[in-house]
């Protein structure tokens, strides 16, 4: 499709784009590399068409970035926008959503919630001494970079009064679950008032791996948030209650501040100082060694490069300078790599995103083709991305930065990628049941007036998800959908490692091993097993008889597939290493963990797609609109050698997901 080329011509001729790494309302997000610094971005893409009301949206998201620089924000890079797309060029996390990280370990210890409340009160801090109100505060938002700091986005419902923030806001937005009261019920509000009250929210969901304020009944949820009242549960500490109190005040007025919290007592403990909330890149600094790279490769002249990071047009120059900076930060060498000659004969953006050196490096593998063109590619399926890169082993392990052995094929599947839940919420019947006097004392008694619209509850979406036509059944017919008419590319053996681990992989590695650990403690490990016993759900399992009958359907499955399926479950599942979005099972044999998921999803309403041992899952809503989508992988652990799920949510509320994936792991009894 020539438009298509023509749209995305710019994009690919500065970036590499790899596989879809999130997806909200509007925007989808996908995994990139600039292709001057070589360093990995996130792209963030909206249709123009797709996006209708929500345009404004997008431009104040896009304005308020251009105007946040902190440490603890995630830096927008570039804006490209044609006639139908926006794309925003945005600072890669590789540790993905602070949501995952928290379900994946149930709830954080005090002291590691601490360090991270710390980095959510300087970005906050930071965001309100700008004028801002972010008014969208939740984990979701939160993302984990390769240090494991976190870094704030999302900054499309954020508000800048004209007057400074301590003028009344009046749009009712955010999520439910963290919006304030006052929000709630519709009343005039201050923009940084209500967003301690979600900063509460969020420092509860920390410490305790759950929300405060939860129902799948809407209404019953604004009652709940407008009666302020919330159980502690007993492993909460003196202090902890306390400073949760302090933020969760009904009254805007007696709640505290952004800034009373730098130094609050519970904040300050186990350091030495206050919350460090200035800028340690203030955007008029401009750094030397970075302007000598740029003027050397743009064959300008020092003064003029600088003159021209200056003028911070979110274009390529911007881009360039912000991630050699980004480089340089991180101890890497300030150097671009050389200007790409031009690609005379190149006819598709792949050509173009792909003309630079290192770019292509197809594998000996007899899988390792290009399969098809971008031209009948890009509305093969609603879902297609532009480039996908398949390669050896395990996508997350192996960045495009390290990425040795790569495939590019234009399949419309995407690629391998993650960030995942755990296990249900803990003992929650032990906590105390002691309310928050302070707060019944300030409240308005049974105040009914909800100026938000009812969030989707898992009934509804279940509801929905049963009303849809298209719900497939059985595996072999699921394994089709879609019109894959491609092999799934799965080339044999290593190369996915470089030679010379970098930092990131590194400290990858280094978490992952920290994960090993958390996974194999005995408590983490019994209750695993507990799990898989019994199911959380405390639905009735299924005996060995259906269990024999669904491994014959297995093998039935197998010889009704596409010779690219057919290879894809033979080559057998992936081997990966634990980590945090990887639920262990104590079985051995991942086909009988494949065949008791693919039974439960019809059960659960979940619309799927097979490719190998990964089942792309979709819930739907109402009008036939994706409610939820999420993958789950059967692989292999090495170590112990039992079967693993690794998980990921690309789309939808979080704590639905993370229920229904619980629901679908724990009635699968594996
Ligand atoms: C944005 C989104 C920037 O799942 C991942 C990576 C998710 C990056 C991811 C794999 C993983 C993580 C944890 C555990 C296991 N990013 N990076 C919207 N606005 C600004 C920035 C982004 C999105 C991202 C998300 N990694 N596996």
């Amino acid at each position: 499709m020539p438009v298509e080329r023509t749209e995305h011509h710019e994009l690919f001729k500065y970036y590499e784009v790899y596989e879809t790494i999130g997806s909200g309302g509007f925007a989808k997000v996908k995994l990139g590399r600039h292709i001057l610094t070589g360093e990995n971005v996130a792209i963030k893409i909206m249709n123009k068409k797709d996006l209708g009301d929500d345009l404004p949206r997008v431009k104040v998201e896009i304005e308020a970035m251009k105007n946040l620089s902190h440490q603890h924000i995630c830096r927008l890079y570039q804006v490209i926008e044609t006639s139908t797309q926006i794309f925003m060029v945005l600072e890669y996390c590789p540790g993905g959503e602070l949501f995952d990280y928290i379900i994946a370990k149930d709830r954080l210890s005090e002291e590691e919630t601490r360090v991270f409340f710390r980095q959510i009160v300087s970005a906050m801090a930071y965001v309100h001494s700008q004028g801002y109100a972010h008014r969208d505060l939740k984990p979701e938002n939160l993302l984990i970079d390769e240090d494991h700091n976190l870094k704030l986005i999302d900054f499309g419902l954020c508000a800048k009064p004209k007057g400074g923030l301590g003028f009344e806001l009046k749009t009712c937005c955010g999520s439910p679950a963290y919006a304030a009261p006052e929000l709630i019920q519709g009343k005039a509000y201050i923009g940084s008032e209500a967003d301690v009250w979600s900063m509460g929210v969020l420092l509860f969901a920390l410490l305790c791996g759950y929300l405060p304020f939860d129902d799948d009944n809407c209404m019953v949820l604004y009652r709940k948030i407008t009666r302020g009242t919330y159980e502690n549960p007993r492993w909460l500490s003196p202090g902890s209650v306390l400073l949760l109190n302090q933020m969760m005040q009904m009254d805007p007025k007696r709640r505290l501040s952004v800034r009373h919290l730098l130094d609050h007592p519970w904040v300050m403990k186990d350091y030495n100082s206050p919350v460090a909330w200035h800028s340690r890149q203030p955007l008029g600094h401009i750094d030397e060694d970075c302007i000598t790279e740029m003027a050397v490769n743009m064959k300008r002249s020092r003064a003029s490069t600088t003159a021209l990071v200056k003028e911070w047009r979110y274009d390529q120059t911007t881009a360039t300078y912000l991630l050699l900076l980004s480089k340089k930060q991180r101890g890497k060498p300030v150097r671009l790599r050389l200007e790409p000659a031009v690609c005379e004969d190149s006819c598709s953006p792949l050509h173009q995103g792909l003309q630079t050196r290192e770019a292509l490096h197809f594998s000996e593998d007899e899988d390792a083709v290009i399969v098809g063109s971008l031209e009948f590619c890009s509305d093969y399926i609603d879902d297609c991305p532009w480039v996908s890169v398949a390669n050896n082993k395990d996508m997350r392990l192996a960045s495009p930065s390290v990425e040795k052995k790569c495939v590019y094929s234009l399949t419309p599947e995407r690629g391998r990628t993650t960030a995942q839940h755990r296990q249900e919420r803990r003992d929650r019947d032990q906590g105390q049941t002691s309310e928050n006097k302070e707060n019944i004392a300030v409240q308005e008694k049974d105040v009914e007036i909800f100026a938000l619209p009812p969030p989707r509850t898992p009934a509804s979406s279940k509801k929905n998800a049963r009303a849809n036509k298209k719900v497939l059944t059985t595996p072999n017919q699921n394994a089709n959908v879609n019109g894959a008419k491609t092999n799934p590319v799965t080339p044999k053996g290593g190369g996915s490692a470089s030679k010379e681990p970098n930092k990131k992989r590194a400290a990858e590695f280094k978490e992952l091993a920290n994960v090993e650990i958390l996974a194999f403690s005995p408590e983490r490990r019994s209750r695993s097993l507990d799990m898989a016993v019994t199911g959380d759900s405390g639905k009735k399992k299924r005996g060995g008889k259906v269990f024999g009958s669904l491994e014959r359907g297995l093998d039935k499955m197998i010889t009704m597939l596409t010779p690219g399926k057919k290879r894809a479950l033979r080559d057998g599942p992936r081997k990966i290493k634990v980590q945090y979005n990887v639920t262990l099972t104590s079985q051995t044999n991942p086909d009988q963990v494949l065949n008791q998921i693919l039974s439960i999803l019809p059960e659960k309403n979940v619309d799927f797609t097979q490719k190998g041992y990964t089942l792309k899952c979709r819930t739907w809503g109402d009008f036939g609109k994706v409610t939820m989508a999420f993958e789950l992988e059967v692989c292999l652990l090495q170590r112990p050698e039992v079967v693993g799920i690794r998980r990921q949510r690309l789309k939808g509320d979080a704590w639905v997901y993370k229920h229904l994936v619980e629901d679908i792991l724990s009635t699968s009894s594996i």
